[in-house]
């Protein structure tokens, strides 16, 4: 169990990461994707995009499952100096500022609040951002970096309640363990408005799938906040500070920002004028399987299986075309783990002549918004929700 992980493990969990680390780039090609493929601790191979600081991809392929296994998510870290050991005997969350009191919480603390759990998809707001036309700069992910996960943990209300946050509060502003190589790169610092936090469903995570979090994963607690964008869900968490004023450091402003328009988006290749913070994903729908250039038999049955997802708002219906969207069918949908969750469509399919088809799916959440057949642009990559084409070969 890594909550009694010994002082050995942690040498050895940080001597592989500092190794793999060291490897830089690796021989391409391995499993068909330009990426090379490595296995950091407590993960099974994943694509690698960069490894200091390690942004590790999940392929496709293991997305089959309703819920992503540990071992599977993927991984995404902005500065070079990321925690390879924790020793729980230390490690305190840091709860002040505006507040009434400091608090000071051990894990035995933290557990001591009302236990919540909920599954919630956690997704990077670049997910997709290597298919914008024209490219933008920032991490080059496909479809991986996403994954659907039980979290389970503390209501970040009720931490803050203990404290008691003082008149006048504004923004909640969140830390964590890690820090940049040099004193100019700025410390990744997220903040959500203060009637954000209050709401019941944000938590400080302790566990994923039932297990402590995985180290590279925000080992000992998180941030959770469920539908939207992965950017607030600060791991390693060590502080909690209530602000009295606008929190507009570096990873708020100019960071993680969209056009201020409903669409969050704006003519390719522009530039943005008005920005807000990203917050709320998109309504998605991927085709997991069969996958791209997939061969498959003439009159052979085909199950074409995928997963659905928006910002918190569940799912209303996904409808899959095998024409290139030229007639539609709806697919049927399986368990629903919630509005946080993504929930998993399949729809059965018996091509009766050889040739190219093109698969598509387009998901419809429960307040009615949709996914555009365009990539709607914009400079930083973020939102990508297009309804994406899935080419295969029928022989
Ligand atoms: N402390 C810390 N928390 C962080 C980050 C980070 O760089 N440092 N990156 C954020 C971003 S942008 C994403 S997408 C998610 C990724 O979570 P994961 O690595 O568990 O997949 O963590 C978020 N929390
Ligand atoms: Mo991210």
């Amino acid at each position: 169990m890594k909550e009694d992980f010994s002082r050995r493990e942690f040498i050895k969990t940080a001597g592989v990461i500092t190794a793999m680390a060291a490897l830089g780039d690796m021989p391409s090609s391995l499993f068909g994707s330009e990426l090379p493929m490595a296995t950091y601790p407590e993960k099974t191979g994943l694509l690698v995009l960069t490894s200091r600081p390690p942004q590790l991809e999940t392929p496709m392929h293991l997305f089959t499952e309703l819920i992503t296994p540990n071992n599977a998510l993927f991984v995404r870290w902005h500065l070079a100096n990321i925690p390879l050991s924790v020793d729980l005997n230390e490690w305190r969350l840091k709860v002040g500022g505006n507040t009434g009191k400091e608090l000071s919480l051990s894990m035995a603390d933290l557990k001591k609040f009302e236990k919540i759990s909920y599954t919630a998809v956690l997704q990077c707001a670049g997910n997709g951002r290597s298919f914008f036309e024209p490219r933008v700069p920032g991490g080059q992910w496909k479809n991986g970096a996403m994954g659907n996960i039980t979290w389970t943990g503390a209501r970040l209300r009720d931490i803050l309640n203990t404290a008691g946050l003082k008149p006048g509060s504004v923004d909640v502003m969140f830390n964590g363990l890690d820090s940049g190589s040099l004193p100019s790169v700025p410390d990744f610092k997220k903040s959500l408005p203060v009637d954000k936090t209050l709401e019941e469903d944000i938590m400080v995570a302790y566990e994923m799938n039932g297990e402590p979090l995985t180290m590279l994963n925000g080992f000992p607690a998180r941030i959770i906040v469920p539908g939207w964008y992965g950017t607030y869900w600060v791991k390693a968490l060590s502080d909690i500070t209530v602000l009295g004023k606008p929190f507009e450091e570096f990873w708020m402003k100019p960071a993680y920002r969209i056009p201020d328009n409903p669409c969050g988006c704006i003519p390719s290749g522009t530039t943005q004028g008005r920005t807000v913070p990203i917050n709320r994903m998109t309504t998605r729908s991927l085709i997991i399987t069969p996958s791209p250039d997939t061969t498959i038999q003439k009159n052979k049955p085909v199950e074409i299986m995928g997963v659905a997802f928006s910002g918190g708002y569940g799912i209303r219906d996904v409808i899959v075309s095998t024409d290139g969207g030229k007639t539609w069918s709806e697919a049927r949908l399986g368990q629903d783990k919630g509005k946080y969750s993504w929930i998993q469509f399949s729809h059965s399919w018996r091509p009766l002549k050889t040739g190219k088809y093109t698969l598509m799916a387009k998901a419809t959440n429960s307040i009615g918004d949709s996914q555009p057949f365009e990539k709607l642009w914009n400079p930083s990559g973020y939102l990508l929700n297009n309804v994406e084409k899935t080419e295969i070969n029928v022989i």
